[in-house]
């Protein structure tokens, strides 16, 4: 099992996308272990976007993600980083395909409404950045043997 920090933004937030957004990946079958409002500090942004500085994107990408409140979700899955990725689609909605999250919500060429890991290292190093000791729930879903195969003692 994975579990992948996605980060619904502050665009996605404003405009009332949260429930739909987060429908799509309980649909698909991801399970949610944490999930917090919160406004992103600059030392928070800086830290999660330490790849990007330098860019000529990265000031205005920190104004953006500090400016206004995102929901942060820590979700689980088998192959839930690469899952939620092509979720999400292409960077930015004006040329991400339809289906995806910003293929569907959005058409933007800078606001893009959600974040997610892009390696097992990212979402390691991420989820550590958004989530204390305790803020991630290992909570045991019913519908588990519904959602897997888990008849060969893995989730298949
Ligand atoms: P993705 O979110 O699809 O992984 P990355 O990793 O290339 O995209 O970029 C990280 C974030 O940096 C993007 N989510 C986007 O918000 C921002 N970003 C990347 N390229 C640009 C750009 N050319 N202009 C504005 N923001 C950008």
């Amino acid at each position: 099992m994975e579990t992948t920090l996605i980060i619904l933004k502050p665009d996605a937030v404003q405009r009332g996308l949260m429930g739909r957004i987060i429908t799509r990946f309980e649909d698909k079958g991801l399970q949610i272990v944490g999930a917090k409002v919160m406004q992103i500090s600059q030392d928070l942004a800086s830290k999660h976007y330490e790849d990007h500085k330098g860019k000529p994107f990265y000031e205005g990408l920190v104004n953006f993600m500090t400016g206004s409140p995102v929901l942060a979700l820590a979700i689980r899955g088998c192959g839930a980083i690469a899952i939620s990725r092509n979720m999400m689609g292409a960077t930015f909605g004006s040329k991400a395909d339809p289906g995806t999250i910003r293929g569907d919500f959005g058409v933007s060429n800078s606001f893009n409404l959600i974040h997610g890991s892009d390696s097992p290292e990212a979402a390691t190093r991420e989820l550590g950045l958004f989530f204390g000791a305790g803020e991630i729930l290992d909570w045991d879903r019913s519908i588990e043997g519904w959602v897997y195969d888990l008849s060969s003692g893995t989730a298949e």
